[in-house]
C-alpha cells in the first residue's frame, strides 16, 4: 500500500536524505544499520494487517474473488463491508452512515452487480475527505507566516516539523524554527542538530524556558530578519493535563503581542494508530487553542487509520499532511483520491 501511495504521489525531492537528518533522535538507533537497512518503521500490532491491507482485503482480494464467483447483492455484503470499515477505525457513526447510503441506493435497484456498489463506496469515501482536503497555503504576506504545532507527546509533530521545513527549504523560503518543546533537553538538540545539518536557524533558550517566551523571542527575530516561515515546536501534552493546555493558550496569547494575526496555522499533529481517541483529544486541544489544519502520521503500517474519515467527518478541518514514514520525504499533502484510491482496487476507480 505505502509503496503504492509514494508511487502514485511523487513529489519528493529527488536526493533522500536520511532519517537523522529530520530526526537526529534516531542517530542513536540507526547507529550501527545503514538507513537504508532499516526494517519497516512503526509496523502494524503483531498478527495485524494494516488498516489499508485490511479494507483492502476485504474491498480487492476477497472482492476480486467475489466478483468472480458473482456475489449476490444483499445485506450480508453491506455487513461485510460495515464490519471492515469499522475495524479499519472509520468510527462507528462513520461506517453505518455510509453503509446505509449503499443499502438505500442497493434497494433502490441502482447497481447492477457488487462492483457497481464498491464503486459508489470508494465514490462516497472520498466525498467524506474531500472538504478536508485543504493544502496549508504559505500566505508571504504575513512576515513570517507562523505555524504553531501541537499534540500528544510522540505523536511526531518535531518530525513533522524536519519534514516541512526540508519541504520549505526544497520551495526556496526563508525559514526558522523555534525550539519550544522545552521540556526535554534532547528534543531542543534535536532540532538544534536538525537545523545545522540544514542551515536553518533554530531558536532556543534551553531546557526549562518558557515555551511562550522562546516563540515570542523566535518571532521578533523572524521578524527583523524578514523570514518567510516560522514554525514553532511545543512540548507534547495529554489533552487531560489542564495546566499545560492551558499554556498553549498563552503561547498563542504572547504571538499575538507581536503580530495580532499569529499563530497564522495551528497544526496539530495526530498519531494514525491512536484510533478513536485521537477524536477526544482534537476536540480538547480544539478547544484551548483553534486548531486550523492537521497532520495525520504513521499511516505507514496502521490497522487504525481509518480515523481520518472520522476526523472529517467530525470536525471538518483541513487534514493538511499525511506521515507515512519517518523519513524527511516521508510526508505528502493530502489528497482525498489519492488516499481511498491507496486502499481500494483500481480497476474500480
Ligand atoms: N512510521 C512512522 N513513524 C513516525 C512518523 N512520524 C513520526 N514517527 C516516529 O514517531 C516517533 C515520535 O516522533 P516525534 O517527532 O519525536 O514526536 P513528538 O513527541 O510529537 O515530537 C519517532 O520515533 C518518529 O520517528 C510517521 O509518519 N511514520
Ligand atoms: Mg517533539
Amino acid at each position: 500500500m505505502v509503496s503504492w501511495f509514494r508511487r502514485k504521489t511523487p513529489d519528493a525531492p529527488a536526493s533522500a536524505p536520511t532519517a537523522a537528518q529530520a530526526n537526529p533522535e534516531a542517530v542513536s538507533r540507526a547507529n550501527d544499520t545503514p538507513a537504508e537497512a532499516q526494517p519497516e518503521p512503526a509496523p502494524a500490532a503483531a498478527g495485524k494487517l494494516g488498516w489499508m491491507q485490511r479494507l483492502g482485503k476485504l474491498l480487492n482480494t476477497d472482492v476480486a474473488e467475489l466478483l468472480g464467483r458473482n456475489p449476490i447483492l444483499d445485506d450480508d455484503l453491506l455487513d461485510e463491508i460495515e464490519t471492515a470499515l469499522i475495524s479499519a477505525d472509520v468510527g462507528v457513526t462513520a461506517s453505518t452512515e455510509l453503509v446505509n447510503i449503499l443499502r438505500k441506493r442497493m434497494k433502490a435497484r441502482e447497481f447492477a452487480d457488487a462492483k457497481a456498489l464498491l464503486t459508489a463506496l470508494r465514490t462516497e469515501l472520498v466525498a467524506l475527505l474531500r472538504p478536508v482536503e485543504r493544502p496549508l497555503q504559505i500566505d508571504l504576506t504575513k512576515k513570517p507566516f507562523v505555524v504553531l504545532t501541537v499534540g500528544v507527546n510522540g505523536a511526531g509533530k518535531t518530525t513533522t516539523i524536519g519534514k516541512l521545513a526540508r519541504r520549505f527549504k526544497d520551495e526556496g523560503r526563508g525559514l526558522m524554527l523555534a525550539a519550544g518543546d522545552t521540556f526535554r533537553a534532547a528534543a531542543v538538540a534535536q532540532l538544534q542538530a536538525w537545523g545545522e545539518r540544514n542551515g536553518v536557524t533554530v531558536v532556543a533558550q534551553g531546557q526549562n524556558a518558557d515555551t511562550a517566551s522562546v516563540a515570542f523571542d523566535a518571532l521578533q527575530a523572524a521578524k527583523s530578519r524578514g523570514t518567510e516561515v516560522l514554525i514553532a515546536d511545543t512540548a507534547g501534552r495529554l489533552h487531560t493535563q489542564g495546566g499545560l493546555m492551558d499554556e498553549l493558550a498563552k503561547v498563542a496569547r504572547v504571538l499575538k503581542k507581536l503580530d495580532p494575526e499569529a499563530p497564522h496555522e495551528v497544526l496539530m499533529v495526530i498519531d494514525g494508530t491512536t484510533g478513536q481517541n485521537a477524536i477526544n483529544q482534537l476536540r480538547k486541544f480544539n478547544e484551548k487553542i483553534p486548531v486550523t489544519g492537521l497532520v495525520v502520521t504513521k499511516l505507514d503500517g496502521t490497522a487504525k487509520g481509518g480515523v481520518v474519515f472520522a476526523l472529517a467527518r467530525e470536525f471538518g478541518i483541513p487534514i493538511r499532511y499525511a506521515g507515512i514514514g519517518e523519513r524527511p520525504e516521508d510526508l505528502r499533502v493530502f489528497d482525498a483520491e489519492a488516499f481511498v484510491d491507496a486502499l481500494l482496487p483500481e480497476a474500480l476507480g
